[in-house]
């Protein structure tokens, strides 16, 4: 029986458990019949969860880009493989067959060979949502570099460190970047970045908003001419199951961010059948899904998952407000858009407008609604389901992360009844657990325990780039011989799980990972600033925002509290970015501590949401009468 695509609830259970009695036989089917290799595998999978070490695959060969794209060539080479909509909805959008799409990959893939690129080799892409973005993506898997997307919102501070970290050779960016009314000055950030980065020798340059910009001579190349002199084919390097596919750096509660390595085979295999299952993709679909491919869902969400799948998948380059609230649903009924996958902070903004946005659009091609980024609260659920699904296209809450390479536990659409607020049951293949504070595996309903896999699947993260003792460190010491997710959950008596949040110092705001230690590292480099202990707080439209405890210098005394609030901000926008600016800023005496010195951040999250019953026990802390004074003066 093929498992590929799942139909019914019979199925499902049936593959399930086939997954889990034989985890090996059942990757090794599906990997066998729905990929291209330039040979097949000795062994499904080797691992030891003690030291973090994962081989799947072991002994195949094969290019993600020949699965992506060359496969679709004869049966679907004129099928729009990425339908891009530009910023402005008066611009044409860019219907881009598999044909034209393997032509661009070769020409860019020549153009980066021609740069001194080979096999290994990191490549920064710093761009906005543009085509060239997924086309730099494939480029990089078709020659075997390892590339690194950037988030286009990251400033170059952020830039520079994860360049440099990764050690990348060359950065492909724009001259700017289109978002609503504004423009971003893409190359002027990559620019200050580079003052930085010594060992990046080259920057290839789109050409997108037409801004003035400086192009430093020997260093700086247009795009456009190199790809038109470049030939339209190329033959795609042959890569093994676990040569690295890319980095992504996700935010960590502590120091400097996570540079996640994805390797080949398992990625390819994982990302691919979720994509098929989760969205149920059928062959003349129009997928959507709404992320930056600057994050992990854009990566198997945007680029691979579909292309693997021959899918159409759109690629926006705007926003959800331009130029009106109604865009999103502009675009569903514009492109009869069938699969739409969104983020709940999305929703909660537009759930906020006037209803006649989603209304006056026809969203009839709609089959199939997806949320991701944190968990959905039960009114925005109901919002998403009424009015986009109209209680007719199932909504799967899909929960997964950076590290897990594609989506763990979500619904599958016309096969998992969904129950709101809950991601429901683990794909085939995946085998969760909710351990307590003892280590011991938690078997009662409705409690809240830490998430943790107990058994490998092919998407997951092989090592934090250049860091394994870190990696085994965050994941796999908390509970030995598990995978521990940092998030926590429980589970209904059906066996559904509900994600209830992090339970480290990361706070989702606006979808987007924010680890409070960097921004506070930013915080404190004020010459006005002492100490300072960030934490989220419900916010109704970001699900959390950020609040700062800032402890002043004698220095910073007389000062007018609103500047330097401002200054604040434009510290951490200049070190990280905007979105992680602070919503409030109080400034304090001092902060709850243990005895040993760590602050009491549970507190400081109390305060923050305005719940002053049960700060639990505090007269363990160094200073429990400060717990009153910060009380008082919340703002
Ligand atoms: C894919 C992605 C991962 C963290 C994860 C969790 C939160 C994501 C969720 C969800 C509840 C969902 N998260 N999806 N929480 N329900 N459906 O978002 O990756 O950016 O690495 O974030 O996001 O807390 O641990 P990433």
């Amino acid at each position: 029986m093929s498992y590929y695509s799942i139909k019914n609830l019979e199925h499902y259970f049936k593959a399930y458990k086939k997954s889990v009695k034989d985890p090996k036989a059942f990757w090794d089917k599906i990997a066998d019949e729905n990929f291209t290799w330039y040979r097949k595998w000795d062994k499904v999978l080797e691992y030891d969860m003690q030291e973090a070490e994962f081989n799947w695959f072991d002994g195949a060969k094969l290019n993600i880009t020949k699965n992506c794209i060359d496969r679709h060539l004869a049966k679907r080479g004129d099928k729009t493989a990425i339908l891009f909509e530009p910023n402005d909805p008066k611009e044409e959008a860019q219907h881009i067959t598999y044909k034209q799409l393997y032509e661009r990959v070769a020409k860019m893939a020549n153009v980066l060979q021609e740069q001194g690129i080979t096999k290994g080799d990191r490549v920064c892409i710093y761009l906005p949502m543009i085509p060239e973005l997924a086309v730099s993506v494939l480029a990089c898997a078709r020659i075997g570099a390892v590339h690194s997307v950037v988030f286009a919102g990251f400033s170059a501070k952020a830039l520079e460190t994860r360049i440099n970290d990764s050690d990348c050779k060359i950065v492909i960016t724009a001259d700017g970047g289109f978002r609503g009314s504004k423009t971003i000055d893409l190359k002027g950030i990559v620019d200050d970045a580079l003052e930085n980065c010594p060992d990046v020798k080259s920057v290839l340059v789109v050409k997108r908003t037409n801004a003035e910009i400086t192009m430093k001579e020997g260093r700086d190349h247009w795009l456009q001419p190199l790809l038109d002199m470049a030939s339209g084919n190329h033959v795609a390097e042959i890569m093994k199951a676990e040569d690295p596919l890319f980095i992504l750096y996700t935010s960590g509660s502590t120091g400097k961010p996570k540079g996640m390595l994805h390797t080949t085979a398992g990625y390819m295999v994982y990302t691919a059948y979720t994509f098929k299952n989760v969205f149920r993709y059928e062959e003349n679909d129009v997928y959507w899904c709404t992320a930056d491919i600057g994050w992990i869902t854009g990566h198997s969400y945007i680029v691979y998952g579909p292309l693997l799948n021959g899918a159409t998948t759109v690629m926006f380059e705007g926003v959800p407000s331009y130029p009106d609230f109604g865009r999103f649903w502009e675009i569903v009924e514009k492109h009869k858009i069938t699969q739409f996958y969104t983020a709940p902070t999305a929703i909660r903004a537009l759930a906020k407008e006037n209803l006649d946005y989603v209304e006056n659009h026809d969203l009839s091609s709609l089959k199939v609604i997806g949320s991701v980024g944190e968990p959905i609260n039960e009114e925005a659920w109901h919002w998403y389901n009424d009015h986009v699904g109209k209680k007719r296209c199932p909504l799967v809450d899909t929960w997964w992360q950076t590290e897990t390479g594609g989506i763990l536990i979500s619904p599958l659409p016309f096969v998992t009844p969904t129950k709101p607020t809950y991601a429901s049951l683990p794909l085939p293949g995946v085998q969760p657990v909710l351990m307590d504070e003892l280590r011991n595996e938690i078997e009662d309903n409705q409690v809240v325990g830490s998430l943790c896999m107990k058994f490998p699947w092919p998407g997951m993260a092989r090592t934090i780039w250049g860091n394994h003792q870190r990696f085994k460190e965050t994941y796999f010491t908390a509970y030995p011989g598990k995978y521990f997710t940092g998030d926590g959950a429980l589970r209904d008596e059906v066996g559904y799980y509900r994600i209830t949040g992090r339970m480290d110092d990361v706070v989702i705001v606006s979808g987007h990972n924010l680890g409070t230690a960097p921004i506070e590292d930013a915080i404190n480099e004020h010459p006005a600033v002492a100490e300072s202990a960030i934490v989220g707080f419900p916010h109704d439209i970001k699900g959390n925002a950020l609040y700062g405890f800032v402890i002043l210098k004698e220095t910073g005394a007389g000062r007018d509290p609103n500047n330097l609030r401002k200054e604040i901000n434009e510290l951490i926008t200049d070190q990280i970015g905007p979105i992680a600016k602070l919503e409030k800023i109080q400034f304090v005496p001092g902060l709850p501590k243990t005895r040993s010195g760590k602050i009491m951040r549970r507190i400081l999250r109390k305060i923050a949401e305005g719940d002053f019953s049960n700060f639990g026990d505090i007269s363990t802390l160094l200073n429990p009468e400060i717990v009153e004074e910060i009380k008082e003066n919340r703002i």
